[in-house]
């Protein structure tokens, strides 16, 4: 059997230029590899729109091979369309609207944000395969995989250090957590998580970039603002 290449990609936050350069730098082909989406695909950057519409698209089209899960931006947008918190407001929102606007007409963007908000509350928290677990900013090691409560959206990686590494390694099955939401100048080890976000429409400077990560080489494409690919190894990855 060929061997499946696995990725997983985080925090795009609108950034389609840079996550199609990436998958386009791959050959990326979704009837033979497999995409994980780390959440937060909305939000700050110019195309959220363009950027929900591949992979919903995709997703549909290839349910075992293009895994999403949520990230606290979209949990943002389900709050506003739910009128449980106007938080959404000060993250994105205009950009994120605007997208909408741009791509299907203004008569028809709030439809469609209603439609894409209720379709992020059918995401899953967590993923795991044979090699990684997959959450947008953390977990909860007091609870199983299947049970993590949606506050797992929100961790830091300060609170993640305070965690027992032993009760970790454990409730991991020994394998590394891919994560996102806390943006880094570069992929990194740090314990059992490896940190992915590499500031994507965050970073306003020009260090600001997507990674693509390799999981299974242990290796990362990193896509900068001028649209600029290089090829990493994950330093510490075991
Ligand atoms: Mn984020």
């Amino acid at each position: 059997m060929p061997k499946v290449r696995t990725f997983y990609v985080t925090d795009i936050h609108g950034n389609f230029n840079a996550f199609t350069r990436l998958l386009d730098h791959v050959n990326f082909d979704p009837m033979k590899d497999k995409l994980i989406i780390g959440g937060d695909m909305i939000n700050r950057g110019p195309k959220s729109a363009d950027v929900l519409h591949w992979i919903k698209e995709r997703a549909q089209s290839y349910p075992d091979n293009i895994v999403i899960i949520a990230g606290n931006h979209e949990e943002m947008m389900i709050w506003f369309m739910k009128e449980i918190s106007p938080m959404w407001m000060e993250f994105g929102w205009e950009e994120t609207m605007n997208s909408f606007r741009n791509k299907y007409g203004s008569d028809k963007a709030w439809d469609i944000a209603e439609e894409y908000a209720a379709w992020f509350e059918t995401l899953p928290l967590l993923y795991e395969d044979e090699h990684g677990v997959y959450v947008h900013a953390g977990v909860d090691i007091h609870q199983g995989k299947e049970q993590q409560p949606d506050n797992i959206l929100w961790i830091n990686d300060r609170e993640l250090s305070t965690l027992d590494e032993l009760e970790l390694t454990e409730w991991s099955n020994d394998k590394y957590i891919f994560r996102g939401h806390n943006p880094k100048s570069n992929v990194q080890v740090i314990g059992n998580f490896v940190n992915c976000d590499l500031g994507s429409c965050v970073f306003s400077d020009s260090s600001a970039a997507l990674a693509l990560v390799e999981v299974n080489e242990k290796r990362y494409f990193k896509c900068m603002v001028d649209g600029d690919i290089t090829l990493h190894k994950i330093i510490g990855m075991q």
